[in-house]
């Protein structure tokens, strides 16, 4: 069973739909500030203050020149600082587009669903589903799952995204006992594995630094080589048993993965220990 593959991420907006958030007022020569440093300050504050999104154009050269009354020297100057500190990018004959995907803090102690991680953050999960089919198990699917050579598996191929945004390129394998049909699962894999009664429980997780493919960069919409996360997941049911065996490619420039440490029992001092020694 195969479901078509799409591989286009939601369109951004143009750069007609930014134009409206400029402030005239933003760039005078009347400032000490450089009109270039103006103009990429006005450029900041938009991207970061969230009004111009990720990969949203921006106007050409000549028309943020006419419309800031400034020289495309002074525009080109401005953009290429922005570039430089990786907030937007340049694309040979096909213009300047943000770069600043939502940034996500994922705490690793606590076992969460990508829908759930986002919908916490105020932002929206979506998918591009790349794959949803059924197939037998490989033999390294078979030995890392604990199945017999043969047994059917459900494979989920994703980019995951964040309000429109590609965050994630999720391979998810998941016994055929526990999901017959892959194309049950629309939006969240969890929620249609707790509704069959498979609670997913417990996850071993390993990360690694990695930098994207061609494939994997076009798929994220960024650059080829940029830094990335593999992230490989062993999710087990209360019984024990393994439920999913996902590998994942996350966008380097999104997550930060936090982990909360304590001291270890034996080196926090006891009561008894301060006054024994004062
Ligand atoms: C996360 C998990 C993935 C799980 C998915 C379920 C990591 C690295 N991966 O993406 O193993 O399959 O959540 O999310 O955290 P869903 O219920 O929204 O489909």
């Amino acid at each position: 069973m195969r479901s078509p593959a799409r591989n286009a991420v939601p369109a951004a907006a143009p750069a007609a739909a930014v134009e409206p958030l400029f402030d005239n007022q933003a760039v005078s020569s009347a400032r000490a500030l450089p009109l270039y440093m103006q103009l990429a300050q006005h450029l900041r504050q938009l991207i970061i203050g969230g009004a111009i999104n990720d990969r949203d154009a921006l106007p050409a050269e000549r028309d943020l020149a006419e419309r800031f009354r400034v020289s495309r020297v002074t525009v080109r100057k401005a953009l290429q600082s922005l570039t430089d500190e990786g907030l937007l990018q340049q694309r040979q004959g096909a213009g300047t587009f943000v770069s600043a995907p939502p940034r996500v803090e994922q705490p690793l102690s606590v076992l969460t669903s990508f829908t759930e991680d986002m919908q916490s953050r105020g932002l929206t999960a979506g998918s591009v589903w790349l794959d949803r089919a059924t197939g037998t198990a490989s033999s390294d699917e078979a030995l890392i799952l604990g199945l017999s050579l043969g047994e059917r598996v459900s494979r989920l191929r994703r980019i995951r995204l964040a309000n429109g945004v590609p965050m994630a390129i999720e391979h998810c394998v998941v016994p055929s006992r526990f999901l017959p049909d892959p194309g049950a699962v629309s939006g969240s894999l969890y929620d249609v594995l707790r509704a069959r009664g498979h609670i997913p429980h417990r996850a071993l997780q390993r990360l690694s630094a990695t930098s994207l493919t061609d494939d994997q960069a076009r798929l994220l919409d960024t650059q080829p080589g940029s830094p990335a996360l593999h992230i490989e997941r062993r999710t087990f049911l209360p019984t024990g048993g393994m439920v999913e065996l996902v590998r994942s490619s996350y966008r380097g420039d999104a997550y930060d993965f936090v982990v909360e440490l304590q001291l270890s029992a034996p080196s926090i001092p006891s009561r008894h220990d301060s006054e024994a020694g004062s």
